[in-house]
């Protein structure tokens, strides 16, 4: 008869091989490569439990509770310095990353600006808001308009020529709000309670002109021709285009970020204080920033890094799109978010609620 103990630890170990040998990873949805994760496991032996979202509301959420189980979380830069100062990150350990020094120093200035000494967060992919939208059912319906203005979806009148090809809007105050007093000329970043409501006295201009408010499902939406325009993230609404493009339909999709300019933002790695697996947290973290693969991720999904060393592997194709990687000339008019105070939080999720609601 074989001996007990020894049966109980055997029973143990993979157990414990299990933890010790997993990523939890919580990333937004649309944001990586077929390829990524597969070579992840493969060189670091690790497996990765990957589950997606698409609200940084969502996740803010989760992270202030705490005990996610996730080991690397990628919320946008100016959620995540709220969440830094509840204490629920750990630092980046830099010396267990070999290929930190790839990342781009001038964009790693601008993110310390809400994360000081790049203390929590690695910069995943950068990403703009504006309206996509598809050329031929806009152009049938407002021959003269000018597709290159916020006007396109926030004059009411335009938003009610839209209404029956459906105009669907990102689900997310913080951002679309920012949208609107931009397009008011007032500052996109200001948390005065005049300001909230003026730009939500637009919103509800046009409130009765839109079909819904989803920040994920207007990718497909908009590929089939279900829609007509989304005020989207830069590359989500340009796999769009390449969605109706593979599909053969005729459907054409065009992003802009529009002459008034537009919110410009970064999505950053981070990981929890209470994260099972930092160790695997770190060795993603080194994986991604080699070159070819930060590169095959912004080719996969259109969106621009800030990995220096992987620009040159970038294709042309999403290299030069000016609406993935913005020239000088549109990047002096883009505008950055900055973390919300808890109390215009408040104000700012009352808004919205009513907005979508009515009530
Ligand atoms: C990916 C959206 C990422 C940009 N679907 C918004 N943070």
């Amino acid at each position: 008869m074989p001996p007990l103990i020894p049966a109980t630890l055997l029973m143990l170990a993979p157990l414990a091989a299990q933890a010790q040998d997993t990523l939890n990873f919580y990333n937004w949805s649309d944001y990586i490569a077929d390829g990524t994760l597969p070579g992840f496991e493969e060189a670091a032996g690790i497996e990765v439990n990957y589950d997606v979202f698409d609200s940084n509301e969502v996740v803010e959420a989760r992270m202030l509770t705490g005990n996610t189980g996730y080991d690397l979380v990628v919320p946008s830069l100016e959620f995540m310095a709220r969440q830094a100062q509840a204490g629920v990150f750990q630092p980046i350990d830099k010396s267990r990353i070999s290929t930190y020094g790839n990342l781009d120093p001038e964009i790693l200035r601008i993110v310390s600006g809400n994360d000081a000494g790049n203390t929590y967060g690695v910069p995943y992919m950068m990403y703009s808001i504006g309206p996509g939208y598809n050329v031929e059912m806009v152009s049938e319906r407002l021959p003269d308009a000018n597709t290159d203005s916020w006007s396109l979806v926030f004059d009411p009148a335009n938003a009610e020529a839209l209404a029956d090809c459906g105009i669907a809007l990102l689900d997310s105050p913080s951002e679309i709000t920012a949208a609107a007093l931009n397009y008011l000329e007032l500052d996109p970043t200001s948390e005065d309670a005049g300001d909230l409501e003026q730009a939500m006295e637009l919103l509800e201009g046009i409130r009765p002109h839109i079909r819904y408010f989803h920040s994920s499902q207007y990718i497909n939406d908009l590929a089939n021709g279900d829609i007509c325009l989304a005020v989207g993230y830069s590359g989500d609404i340009l796999q769009a285009k390449e969605r109706a493009a593979e599909a053969g339909q005729g459907v054409d999709i065009r992003y802009v970020i529009p002459e008034e300019g537009a919110q410009l933002g970064f999505d950053m790695m981070v990981i929890p204080a209470d994260a099972p697996n930092p160790g695997a947290a770190h060795a993603f973290i080194e994986y991604f920033l080699q070159p070819e693969v930060t590169a095959a991720i912004s080719d996969a999904v259109f969106y621009a890094n800030a990995n220096k060393a992987a620009t040159p592997l970038v294709s042309a194709e999403v290299r030069d799109d000016p609406g993935i990687y913005p020239p000088e000339a549109t990047l002096s008019r883009m505008y950055s978010a900055e973390p919300h105070s808890a109390r215009y939080d408040r104000a700012l999720t009352r808004a919205w609620t009513t907005l979508k609601t009515g009530r």
